[in-house]
């Protein structure tokens, strides 16, 4: 089979280009030391109602002056429903599910995670305006799902 010599170039410009790419990728995944999400921890979903802290979900205050939220998503509604936090300390959200996926999306935010079954995930973020945020569900959970949100008051 014969390959034109500009064909034969163009080949070769588009591998030596994926291999710069990717290795570029690489390089700078390995220098920033990045990694798959690191706030994951395992939990028995089938005992997330017994497990402390999130038998009782809600807000704990830290000796260090930051903030711990506690959430259970599931069918079709955030536990807690409503939560008073303070404006300018960091709060960081915990939130898992005992029952299927869901999402915890919190707009004007970057608070943006799943609540995934099994694993509780974690996101930090610091409200610099007083007001009441939405707490959304933004991952399609079931036929109760438009109905899943919850409010968060920033005093
Ligand atoms: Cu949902």
């Amino acid at each position: 089979m014969h390959v034109h010599k500009y064909e034969r170039w163009w080949m070769t410009f588009g591998i030596v280009m994926l291999l710069v790419f990717l290795a570029t990728i690489g390089f700078a995944a390995f220098a920033d030391n990045m990694n798959p999400p690191s706030g994951l921890q395992a939990i028995d979903p089938t005992k997330v109602a017994q497990i402390p802290p999130f038998d009782h979900p809600g807000l704990r205050r830290l000796p260090d002056g930051t903030y711990e939220a506690y959430y259970v998503a599931e069918v079709f509604a955030f536990n807690p429903q409503t939560l008073t936090v303070p404006v300018g300390k960091k709060i960081t959200f915990y939130v898992t599910s005992p029952d299927v996926v869901h999402g915890f999306f919190i707009p004007k935010t970057d608070i943006n995670m799943m609540a995934v079954p099994g694993w509780v995930n974690s996101d930090s973020h610091v409200f610099t305006s007083k007001g009441t945020y939405l707490l959304i569900c933004h991952e399609y959970c079931g036929i109760g799902h438009q109905n899943m949100f919850a409010k968060i008051v920033v005093r």
